[in-house]
C-alpha cells in the first residue's frame, strides 16, 4: 500500500488555490432551498447537514480529487482486512493490525478478517451466557441476591468511551442497573464512588488492556481492600478484561474474564469487551448488540467512495479543509443531548491521541498541519458559557453540532406551545445559522462577523442503534484524516515519556536509598520535588 506525502498530493495544490477565496456564508441569498438540499447526506440513520460549511462544489471536486488521490477507502478497506496499519516502516513500531470494525463484524457470513470476527463471536457468547446467568440469578452475591451495580475500573481507551456509552443510553437500561466508572488514581474517585453503592449487589469489571497500568492496579487493589473491609469476598465480585497473556489474564483471580486483543487499540476498544461487558450489563444483551449493529452499518457505509455519500469520509475532507486549508486549529464538538455529556471527551482522546503526530509513516517530519484540537460541551449550557467566543471570539472553531428529533424519555412537556425537545433542536438549528450569517449592527460590540463553518448532525432519537452508527462515525473520520495526512493514527508513543518522569519520581518519593541508582542531585526531578515540598 502506497501512503504518500500530504504535501505531495496534487489534490492539495488545487484546494489551497480555492482556499484563496471560499465560499462567503454571510453572502446574501446564500442559504436557499437548494443549497440545504444539495449538501445534505443521510447515512444509517443521520442526516449530516453541511451547507453551512464553506464549500461549494469545485471545493467538494477537489476534496474527492484528494480523497482518490490518497487511497483513503482502499486503504480503509486493507484496515478492515488486517492489513498492518500501525507501523512506522523502518523504525520500531507496534506492527499490528487494526481490527476494531472486526468487533462489529458478527452480522454477516463472511467477515472481512474471519479470526478477528471469530475471536469476537467467541467472547461475546461468553458474555451473553454471563449475563444471562446474572439475570436469571444463577450468579449471585453470598446473600443470593441479584447484582444491581456495575462499576468499571480502567483508565484512558478502558473509561472514556465505555463511560461514554454507558452515559449516552442510561434511558434504555434495564430496570435497576446502575453502572459506576472509577479511572483516577485520585484516591477521592474511588472514594466517592464506592461511598455511593452497595458493595454486596456490587459486581467490579476491572479493565486494561495491558494489565500493566498503575492507576487501574492501584484502583483495582483500593477496590479489593474495601471489599475485604467490608467482609466480602472479591473473588465473588470482581471480574475483568485484559489482553491475552498480560499480566491480568489469571483466572483464577477473578469472577469470570473475558479477552481483548492486540489488534484493537485502545481507544477504538468500546465496541470490543472493554466497552461491552459493562454496557452488556446495563443493557441487557440483545440492546447491547443493537449498539454493534448500529456500528457496523457505519463500517460498511464508510466503504462508499463517493464523499458524498460517505458520511465519515465526508466529515473527515470537511474537517481537513477546514484545518489545512482555512486555518483552523480546533474543531468542537457541540451535541444538544445532555446523553452525550462525555462524548466530547471520548472523542477528544480518540481524535488527539490518534492524530497528534509529527512524523510520517515513514518517520520523517510532517510539513503540513495534522489533527485538530478537539474539545466539547453538551449545549444548550454551552451556550451560556463559551459561546461568546464562537460568535465574537478573534478564534474562528469550526463546530459540529449533534442533535435528535425526540427525546429519549417520555413525559416531555408542551411550555408555551413547545416541548422542550423542541426548544433544544430549535436552539441547535439557531446557534449554526448565527455562526455562518453573523449580524451586522453599527454598534461594533453587538457585529457578528459570521463566516464561521459547522455541520448539524441530526437522527430521530439517541438510540443504542444510533449511538453505535454516531461512534463508528467519528471512529473512521479520524481514520481516514490519519491516512490522507500520512501519520500513524494508532499508536500513542507521546503519553510514554510523561509515564517514564512519573515512575522515576514516585521512587524517588518512596524508596530515596535502595539499590536503584539515585538522580542525580541537581536534576530537573529533585528540584522540583524539593520545590513541591515533596
Ligand atoms: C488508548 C491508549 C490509552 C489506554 C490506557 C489504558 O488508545 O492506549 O488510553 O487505553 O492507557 O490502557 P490499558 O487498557 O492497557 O490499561
Amino acid at each position: 500500500m502506497h501512503f504518500k506525502d500530504f504535501s505531495d498530493l496534487s489534490a492539495v495544490g488545487s484546494l489551497q488555490q480555492l482556499a484563496a477565496s471560499p465560499c462567503d456564508l454571510t453572502a446574501p441569498g446564500l442559504f436557499s432551498s437548494d443549497r440545504f438540499s444539495r449538501y445534505h447526506l443521510s447515512s444509517c440513520g443521520f442526516d449530516l447537514l453541511y451547507a453551512t460549511q464553506r464549500v461549494d462544489d469545485e471545493v467538494l471536486a477537489a476534496l474527492q480529487a484528494l480523497a482518490d488521490e490518497a487511497e483513503l477507502v482502499e486503504k480503509f478497506r486493507a484496515m478492515k482486512k488486517g492489513a498492518i496499519m500501525n507501523r512506522i516502516e523502518g523504525f520500531a513500531s507496534e506492527e499490528r493490525r487494526v481490527l476494531h470494525t472486526a468487533c462489529r463484524d458478527i452480522f454477516r457470513e463472511q467477515p472481512d478478517n474471519s479470526e478477528a470476527a471469530g475471536q469476537a463471536r467467541e467472547q461475546l457468547a461468553r458474555l451473553q451466557g454471563f449475563l444471562d446467568d446474572v439475570q436469571a440469578g444463577r450468579i449471585v452475591n453470598h446473600k443470593n441476591e441479584s447484582f444491581t451495580t456495575m462499576i468499571q475500573v480502567g483508565i484512558g481507551g478502558s473509561d472514556l468511551g465505555p463511560r461514554a456509552l454507558c452515559m449516552a443510553l442510561k434511558a434504555w437500561s434495564l430496570p435497576d442497573r446502575a453502572t459506576r466508572f472509577i479511572a483516577n488514581v485520585d484516591p477521592d474517585d474511588a472514594a466517592a464512588v464506592l461511598a455511593g453503592v452497595d458493595l454486596s449487589r456490587t459486581l467490579v469489571n476491572v479493565v486494561s488492556k495491558s494489565g500493566t497500568t498503575l492507576e487501574t492496579l492501584t484502583n483495582e487493589q483500593l477496590v479489593r481492600h474495601a471489599y475485604s473491609e467490608a467482609g466480602l469476598d472479591p473473588a465473588r465480585h470482581i471480574l475483568a478484561v485484559t489482553g491475552q497473556g498480560s499480566p491480568m489474564d489469571d483466572p483464577g483471580r477473578y469472577l469470570i474474564s473475558f479477552y481483548m486483543y492486540d489488534y484493537i487499540g485502545g481507544r477504538y476498544s468500546a465496541t470490543s469487551m472493554v466497552g461491552m461487558v459493562t454496557l452488556g450489563f446495563m443493557l441487557g444483551y440483545d440492546r447491547a448488540l443493537e449498539v454493534l449493529s448500529g456500528a457496523h452499518a457505519m463500517d460498511l457505509a464508510a466503504e462508499e467512495t463517493d464523499i458524498r455519500r460517505n458520511m465519515p469520509l465526508l466529515m473527515a475532507l470537511i474537517g481537513i479543509w477546514n484545518h489545512n486549508f482555512l486555518g483552523l486549529p480546533t474543531l468542537a464538538v457541540l451535541p444538544y443531548s445532555q446523553a452525550l455529556l462525555r462524548f466530547p471527551a471520548h472523542l477528544q482522546q480518540c481524535d488527539m491521541e490518534s492524530n497528534g503526530k509529527s512524523v510520517t509513516r515513514q518517520g520523517r517530519l510532517v510539513r503540513w498541519q495534522t489533527g485538530p484540537v478537539v474539545w466539547g460541551e453538551p449545549g444548550t449550557n454551552g451556550q451560556h458559557a463559551f459561546y461568546q467566543l464562537l460568535h465574537q471570539g478573534t478564534e474562528v472553531v469550526p463546530a459540529d453540532f449533534i442533535g435528535f428529533r425526540h427525546p429519549q424519555y417520555e413525559g416531555d412537556l408542551e411550555v408555551k406551545g413547545t416541548t422542550s425537545q423542541q426548544k433544544l433542536v430549535a436552539n441547535m438549528l439557531a446557534q449554526s445559522l448565527a455562526l455562518a450569517l453573523g449580524r451586522n449592527h453599527e454598534n461594533p460590540n453587538r457585529y457578528f462577523p459570521g463566516n464561521r463553518p459547522n455541520s448539524i448532525l441530526l437522527s430521530d432519537r439517541l438510540t443504542p442503534y444510533a449511538m453505535g452508527a454516531l461512534l463508528a462515525l467519528y471512529e473512521h473520520r479520524i481514520v481516514f484524516q490519519g491516512f490522507c495526512w500520512n501519520i500513524n493514527s494508532f499508536d500513542q508513543e507521546g503519553v510514554q515519556l510523561g509515564k517514564i518522569l512519573a515512575t522515576r519520581l514516585l521512587e524517588e518519593m518512596t524508596d530515596g536509598g535502595g539499590d536503584r541508582q539515585r538522580l542525580a542531585k541537581d536534576s530537573p526531578e529533585r528540584n522540583l520535588l524539593a520545590q513541591a515540598s515533596l
